[in-house]
């Protein structure tokens, strides 16, 4: 059973020795904070990271103001249990119902679980939440009333302000939520979601090809949505439906009013991008741009976000005590279900960059992604670490900085580590578990990488990945061997037994504590 609201306990000794501090130091340890979180944008994907086909301008600046990480995971190889884990510090495996979520999924996170957005709120943050959400919404599955407020909802876990999109520009509704409420919405066309059956007469993917601008290349041929077939059905709300043109130019915009509006007191925005998950639809200004096709041209306009966030913070004056961090939920992924060019037109661009797999894959690719801190002040410019981090240790981290002490039970997987995220020291974990699309589970220490025995195929042909997937123990040496080409499980079979143990130890009990 989890604990209810407990609230922030002041460490005694930290705020002691606070008392004493500089006026300045207070301030460095309460930076605004941003998050921009990208969808299914790869460590190869950016030209920080050695992108040569893909120019990525912003994405840059900002490595170059802060702490470039080339060895940060998100727990998981898709959207769901990575973003849980980042807001609950708890691995996402440790609870059900945390796979990738259906659109008219309930609320993922309930509101007696304590969550970042929590701490940031109880420390004075304003909070906020702009973009994709993924997490569920409402109280039971399937039964929501899009019509009326969907609560429990973001403000019930922390966040005071939230524009989200529920769940994946593939799934329906494709309906922007303001503030628990589909905006834009005409009382005399109520919206009717359903993921069981269509509603009659409304066309779909699948029965009406003729009338779609972008077709599936597997899945996504339900409701049609702006001439794109989605996963899910919906009916009417047509007003409130957004447009896949300006669906970045909308989300960066209101990041940037939540940015301005908060000014004066700090802040906290989780500011999660639709680039460049399926369906790309960039807007007119970045539409051919890339010569990659939709999926280069969403790289260029998730740039152009972060360009836009780094030029807010800088014209309000808010450039020097502000923590951006850019990361993305997992791996890449090329043809993730529609026909937009991805795979004839990549090239020789590689999305993962050196890394085997990509999203979905316990393989590298899966979970290594792009990982930027940039903080004035604190982190020297133009660092590169190569400590092995998880975007789960973010929460303890934050505490860590506030000064505060987390609840009980709170973000039991979280390790604090300021000073691995400020890139002042090499060391990172000690071990990490990650988690790809089948659950399968994998162990590393930053050399030895083992790969858990399960179920599930080894490889995924429809969107041409290797999950990683076996029923014979993995090994990989990824100091020698990043690409993980060789299975060296068969020569190394006490560093097997250990890692095996290893993952047993933390799956059984909970990391941190003595197991
Ligand atoms: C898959 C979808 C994929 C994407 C993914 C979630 C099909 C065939 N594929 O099931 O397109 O939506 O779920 O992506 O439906 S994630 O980045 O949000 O985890
Ligand atoms: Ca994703």
């Amino acid at each position: 059973m989890r604990k209810e609201f407990y609230g922030i306990l002041p460490l005694a000794l930290t705020s002691c020795l606070a008392s004493h501090a500089t006026a300045q130091e207070k301030q460095s340890n309460r930076p605004n904070v941003v998050f921009i979180y990208a969808d299914d944008i790869g460590y190869g994907d950016l030209s920080c990271n050695g992108a040569k086909t893909i120019h990525t301008p912003n994405v840059e600046r900002l490595a170059k103001m802060g702490v470039r990480f080339t060895n940060a995971h998100s727990a998981a190889a898709t959207s769901t249990p990575s973003r849980y884990a980042m807001l609950t510090g708890e691995y996402a495996w440790r609870k059900a119902g945390t796979g990738i979520a259906a659109g008219d999924a309930a609320a993922i996170i309930r509101p007696e679980r304590y969550t970042m957005a929590n701490l940031f709120k109880d420390a004075g943050y304003n909070t906020g939440v702009v973009g994709k959400w993924h997490l569920g919404l409402g109280d039971k599955g399937g039964e929501q009333d899009w019509n009326k407020p969907l609560q429990p909802g973001t403000n019930d876990i922390g966040f005071e302000y939230s524009f989200i999109m529920a769940a994946t520009g593939d799934r329906v509704p494709c309906v922007f939520v303001e503030n628990d409420q589909v905006i834009n919405l005409d009382p005399n066309d109520p919206i009717q979601v359903s993921y069981k059956a269509n509603f009659p007469g409304e066309p779909t993917g699948k029965d009406n090809p003729e009338l779609l601008k972008m077709h599936p290349s597997h899945g996504h041929d339900q409701s049609i949505v702006n001439g794109i077939s989605r996963i899910g059905y919906m009916k009417g709300g047509k007003s409130a439906l957004w447009q896949d043109e300006k669906i970045a130019e909308t989300l960066t915009g209101k990041a940037v009013s939540f940015i301005e509006g908060h000014k004066s007191a700090p802040f906290f925005l989780y500011f999660a991008t639709q680039d460049a998950h399926v369906p790309r639809v960039p807007s007119p200004q970045f539409a051919g741009k890339s010569g990659m096709g939709p999926r280069g041209d969403c790289l260029l306009e998730f740039d152009w976000s972060v360009g836009e966030i780094l030029n807010t913070l800088e014209r309000l004056g808010l450039d020097k005590n502000t923590l951006v961090i850019l990361s993305s939920d997992n791996g890449p992924v090329v043809d993730d279900g529609y026909k937009d060019q991805a795979v004839e037109l990549l090239g020789d661009h590689t999305p993962g960059g050196i890394y085997r797999g990509g999203k979905y894959s316990s393989f590298e690719a899966g979970t290594r992604i792009p990982c930027i801190w940039s903080w004035q002040g604190v982190i020297r410019p133009g660092t590169v670490s190569d400590a092995l981090l998880c975007q789960i240790d973010w929460f303890a981290t934050f505490a860590e900085m506030l000064n505060v002490r987390l609840p009980e039970g709170a973000a039991p997987d979280s390790e604090p580590m300021l000073k691995a995220w400020t890139g002042k020291q090499k060391k990172g974990r000690e071990w990490l578990v990650l988690q790809n699309a089948q659950n399968n589970l994998s162990v590393t220490d930053g050399k030895w990488k083992y790969l858990r025995p399960g179920n599930g195929p080894a490889y995924l042909k429809a969107v041409n990945i290797e999950l990683g997937n076996s029923k014979e123990p993995q090994l990989y040496d990824l100091k020698k061997d990043p690409g993980e080409k060789n299975n060296v499980a068969d020569q190394y079979p006490e560093q097997v037994k250990k890692m095996a143990e290893q993952l047993e130890k933390i799956v059984d009990g909970r990391y941190g504590l003595p197991l």
